[in-house]
């Protein structure tokens, strides 16, 4: 079979000490973190569309980073980016990978051209699957990019976008089955509004809900047993999405029903957006019991849009790991690369790189998440910290046998006593100097 990437080896794990830009320094996928192997824990995805399509265009220029795979014909091209997407996730040990019905696929300006190449290439990917053992992660379909969308997908004022919406949805769930995927996303790019004074949001939000519905129908009646995940992002493209963040999308998920089929699919990225930390969101998702999936990316917080970055910041990952590990781990889901190189990054190492290092920032994230819990500090003063509520009247509170005139005799005999310290400076100290210890 033709070599994509000659100059990049099958990467292997050489421990902290290595030198090698082409081997995993912290990523040992066999060794073991709380009674689980990394690669239990951490079930990294490759995604299609920014590891294999995107060619470093952006607002101000065009792309600089070859994408065409050595082929002139559109059909040829789509079967040589899929060999090289398989190339490249197995040399980095790739088990899962994702994709937009659109990744897949030659351009389609047609549903129908769509529908039929997405099956041809359906195909294509399956016997790549058989032939490497990788998996599908999750599949969905690109219901933001395409003209017919301008005024949104399942949201739109108008049917004919609505109908076109489904098509898409419809043939991108049969791909996800055929490929046995473990989920379903829906992220609503165009799913929101750019001003109130044209919208009705009542009527889209119920029609959304709608459509959910009736992918839930089909996908079941097709014997689909993954879970559907809503990928909550708060801005960009519309002005402003429906699925804002995590408290949002639960919200919207609890009062239109949908519980027992949607989780969440969270992104580092789509979380600083919202004003939040990743942590944040996957704690919110987690204490709803509607943890999905993760996206990896990180953002630039300087900038206030999405850069989806390979991630570095291994603190804030090791937050985000403790919440996983606090969740009993990632049953739903998969951690996916979502990540883009920087239009500037165009040497043929760039891409495995940025994974490498993603995926050691991720191994880091995970062992540290492990230590803290191990250290057991951070838990027993968040333990202490809520004593008061343990015996009592606190007690009472907790089982719901108070009442607010009990709690009044209570606070009008108290003596004003000093609160304690929530003693942030010595908590953060922790992170720290487990993070850094030995160094
Ligand atoms: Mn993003």
């Amino acid at each position: 079979m033709k070599q994509f990437y000659p100059n990049i080896p099958k990467i292997e794990y050489e421990g902290a000490k290595s030198k090698n830009m082409l081997a995993f320094k912290h990523y040992n996928k066999d060794e073991k973190v709380m009674g689980k192997t990394m690669a239990e824990h951490l079930k990294f995805a490759f995604a299609y569309w920014h590891a294999s399509n995107y060619d470093g265009t952006d607002m101000f220029g065009t792309g600089t980073i070859d994408r065409t795979y050595g082929e002139n014909e559109a059909r040829s091209r789509a079967k040589a980016k899929a060999d090289a997407s398989f190339e490249l996730m197995e040399k980095l040990g790739f088990e899962y990978f994702c994709f937009h019905d659109v990744d897949l696929c030659e351009p389609s300006p047609t549903l129908s051209e769509l529908k039929e190449n997405l099956a041809y290439m359906t195909n294509y990917l399956k016997e790549h699957m058989d032939r490497t053992g990788i998996k599908l992660g999750w599949g969905t379909a690109n219901v933001f990019g395409a003209p017919r969308y301008k005024h949104g997908a399942a949201t739109s004022p108008y049917l004919n976008s609505y109908a076109s919406a489904a098509c898409q949805v419809k043939n991108a769930l049969d791909a996800t089955i055929k490929l046995d995927g473990i989920g379903y996303t829906f992220w609503g790019g165009r799913e929101g509004y750019e001003t109130l004074l044209n919208t009705d949001m009542a009527f889209e939000l119920d029609n959304l809900a709608r459509f959910y519905k009736m992918a839930v129908e089909y996908g079941r009646s097709k014997g689909f047993k993954g879970t559907f995940y809503i990928e909550p992002k708060p801005k960009e493209p519309t002005m402003h999405q429906y699925d804002f963040d995590a408290s949002t999308a639960i919200s919207f998920i609890q009062k239109y029903g949908l519980q027992n089929d949607f989780k969440l699919n969270l992104e580092g990225n789509h979380a600083s957006l919202a004003g939040h930390t990743f942590e944040h969101e996957i704690r919110v998702a987690r204490i709803n019991g509607l943890l999905g999936s993760l996206d990896a990316n990180h953002a630039e917080t300087t900038v206030g849009w999405d850069t989806d970055e390979f991630p570095k910041d291994v603190r804030s990952v090791a937050l985000s790991m403790y919440e996983v590990l606090k969740n009993g781990g990632l049953e739903y889901g998969v951690i996916n690369f979502d990540s883009k190189l920087r239009r500037p990054s165009s040497d043929e190492l760039d891409n495995a790189i940025g994974f490498i290092s993603g995926m050691d920032t991720f191994a880091l994230g995970l062992k540290l998440a492990a230590k803290i819990i191990e250290d057991g500090r951070i838990d027993s003063f968040i333990e202490e910290r809520y004593s008061s509520y343990k015996e009592g009247l606190g007690a009472k509170v907790v089982a719901g046998t108070t009442t607010l005139e009990e709690l009044e005799q209570y606070a009008l005999n108290l003596e004003e006593q000093p609160l304690p310290s929530g003693r942030q400076e010595y908590l953060n100290a922790i992170i720290n100097d487990l993070m850094c210890e030995g160094l």
